[in-house]
């Protein structure tokens, strides 16, 4: 049995996490969003990749939820000593992983290879798979102009108020081969959507076109986590995106998001009124995932609900 999950960054690999963790070795492969990806002093950073690598094998900073845990910060001190950017902030340990990324990929190896080799470096028995090996970026369009994803979350704090979001590239990117058996394969049972933010996360995924025609193929149930708790979110700027975008943050808008993509969704306990006003399987459950319990309980209670599910429109 084999699952795949789509993921963004921190809430996305919470779930993961406990997928990783409710699953029997190799049966888990994470499709993750590569839309926030840059290049930043020189250097290739793949944020919601590395978010996954550092999560799954145990090393994530648990404050942040990106970058390593135990991190130590000389290069920004120095960095800040000789008036360089110090707004995206790079660990020591986490920058080895940046240098070594940019070096093969500038030696001509693939993005899906390299992170593929750390993944067997950090002992990760779990599939990490990027969406595309082509240039996706997500772009902000807000009311002090069009900003690339970082500057928006990371610089700007996501201060300025979204007029839309656009994924530069994506209708011309392709899934990658590694990704598309992942989608095809045999023994696949559920593909989740975790609880990344829909908006910023998981609609790069989406837009890649023939990703998206192959998750509208599938034979196996496909199940969402809303990121909302009680009309907000967890973490992030999901709530704040929603509202600036003329959106009600609540389940009935994530379903109506994934309209035409989901079998079911998973809502919070405090969401549970939201069933009757949306047309689809909904279940709930305390999604808030404090401890790593939580992460492996709300995976279980997914997958459990994913067998329930039916594949819309088509028998299994
Ligand atoms: N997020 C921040 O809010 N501030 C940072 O300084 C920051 C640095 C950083 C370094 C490496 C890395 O892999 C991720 C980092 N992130 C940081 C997270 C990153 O911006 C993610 O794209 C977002 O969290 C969305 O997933």
């Amino acid at each position: 049995m084999t699952v795949v999950a789509l993921s963004g960054g921190v809430g996305g690999a919470k779930l993961a996490l406990g997928l990783y963790r409710a699953l029997p070795a190799n049966s888990l492969t994470m499709i993750v969003n590569t839309g926030d990806d840059f290049d930043h002093f020189g250097l290739r950073i793949c944020p919601d990749l590395d978010t996954a690598l550092y999560t799954l094998a145990g090393i994530n900073d648990p404050e942040h939820g990106w970058g390593r845990r135990d991190e130590t910060w000389t290069l920004m001190r120095a960095m800040e000593s000789l008036g360089g950017d110090t707004w995206f902030r790079l660990g020591d340990a986490d920058t080895a992983l940046h240098v070594l990324r940019t070096h093969r990929l500038r030696s001509g190896a693939s993005l899906s290879s390299v992170i593929d080799e750390i993944r067997s470096r950090l002992a990760i028995a779990a599939d990490i798979l990027p969406m595309t090996e082509l240039a996706v970026g997500t772009m902000v369009d807000t009311d002090a102009g069009e900003i690339a994803f970082q500057d928006y979350f990371v610089r700007r704090r996501c201060e300025p108020r979204i007029r839309a979001i656009r994924f530069a590239g994506a209708a011309v990117a392709t899934m990658t081969a590694q990704v598309r058996a992942a989608l095809a394969c045999e023994t696949l049972q559920a593909i989740v959507l975790c609880p990344s933010n829909p908006y910023l996360s998981i609609d790069p995924i989406l837009a890649i076109p023939d990703l998206r025609a192959a998750l509208e193929r599938r034979r196996v149930p496909l199940i969402a986590v809303s990121p909302l708790i009680g009309g907000a979110a967890v973490k992030g700027p999901t709530a704040k995106i929603m509202a600036e975008l003329g959106i009600e943050s609540t389940p009935a808008a994530i379903a109506a998001h994934y309209a035409g993509l989901i079998d079911g969704l998973v809502v919070d306990s405090a969401d549970a009124d939201a069933a009757s006003r949306i047309p689809l399987p909904v279940f709930a459950t305390p999604t808030l995932m404090k401890t790593l319990e939580d992460r492996v309980r709300l995976a279980r209670f997914v997958l459990a609900r994913a067998r329930e599910l039916t594949v819309r429109g088509r028998p299994r």
